[in-house]
């Protein structure tokens, strides 16, 4: 392989515990399965492709009876990230571009967590989602962890957080001023308080509409990284797609993106050259017709791809005079 390479490393968190619906953990196996790492390699200028497994935990003793208020799957929550953290920082030291196959949506914590101790806090994030997953355990109506990352990651909510046992690693956090979200249509009463409070960075379909998809994702880099010298975190649920595009997924919401618009996305994001970690989250093999689950599989690999790289423009022949054009 050509020594300037992208590096990228794949990751797989069978994680399901964030949320209640069977399947998700199947994520992973699935993506791998209809050729993901065979997708990959097909993109233009070669890439440097490790396959890390998928991550496995203990629940360590000291963990094992502790739980938390309407924070189901505590223990199992913080076992997996805590664990998951590490790998994505090793990852990211060896200087690839992870790429975390989930899983729900919890896993974002120990994902954005590796990539901001590898990176020494410098880095910004774009949480692509219907939803905010900005809820706490007081604000939560489901008690369901997937719906909570983001407001276990952001320095400014961390007051309204109880002791959250085994959960001292997780530091630093970042400023919600380094956050922005993409595609949010399903976002609950304090969810909605807090990102009018706080000002948080959200772009929601209205904004895609009236702007356009380019514009919507150049003003929300622009916003967390008017610098451009920040390490770029793609958070992607599956659900941010309609659901149409994507309808095996656990929250499904109605009028999302299309597949286009996250694909292009994505390519913008490549286009920086500072992507450095993309989940891909949310996508539950268990959940529609083997033709919806295909289509949804295939549409985390178009994602997948177009932030690695992959061009519609299609690729370019080494050698042009050798073609057989006339
Ligand atoms: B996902 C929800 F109430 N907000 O907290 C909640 F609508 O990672 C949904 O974005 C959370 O898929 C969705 O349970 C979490 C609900
Ligand atoms: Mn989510
Ligand atoms: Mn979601
Ligand atoms: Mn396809």
């Amino acid at each position: 392989l050509h020594s300037n390479a992208t590096r990228v490393g794949i990751l797989g968190v069978p994680f399901d515990k964030g949320q209640t619906k069977i399947g998700v953990g199947n994520g992973p196996a699935a993506i791998r399965k209809m050729g993901l790492i065979e997708r990959l390699e097909q993109i233009e200028g070669k890439l440097d492709i490790k396959d890390f497994g998928d991550v496995s935990y203990e629940i360590p003793p000291n963990l094992e009876h502790q739980n938390v208020p309407n924070m189901k799957g505590y223990v199992e929550f913080v076992a997996c990230n805590h664990k998951l953290s590490k790998s994505v920082e090793n990852i990211i030291n060896e200087e690839r571009i992870c790429v975390t196959l989930g899983g729900d949506h919890s896993l974002g914590l120990g994902t954005v967590d590796g990539h901001l101790k590898s990176k020494n806090e410098n880095v910004c994030v774009l949480w692509v989602d219907a939803h905010p997953d900005l809820n706490t355990n007081k604000t939560s109506n489901s008690g369901n962890v997937h719906g909570m990352p983001m407001a276990l990651l952001a320095k400014e909510l961390s007051d309204y957080w109880p002791y959250l046992p085994g959960l001292d690693w997780q530091k630093p956090i970042i400023s919600l001023r380094n956050i922005a979200y993409i595609g949010l249509r399903s976002v609950d009463l304090y969810e909605r308080v807090v990102i009018d409070k706080l000002g948080i960075n959200a772009f929601g379909m209205e904004d895609i509409e009236n702007y356009g998809i380019s514009t919507v994702v150049e003003m929300a880099i622009n916003k967390i990284d008017p610098n451009k010298d920040k390490s770029i975190h793609v958070s992607f649920d599956i659900d941010a797609l309609d659901t149409l595009e994507a309808p095996s997924t656990g929250s499904a919401v109605r009028g999302g993106m299309t597949l286009r618009e996250g694909i292009q996305l994505m390519e913008i994001v490549h286009r920086t050259g500072r992507l450095s970690a993309l989940d891909l989250v949310e996508v539950n093999p268990n959940i529609g017709t083997e033709q919806e689950v295909h289509r949804t599989v295939d549409a985390a690999i178009h994602i997948i791809a177009a932030g690695l790289g992959h061009s519609r423009r299609g690729l370019r022949p080494k050698n042009v005079n050798t073609l057989p054009l006339q």
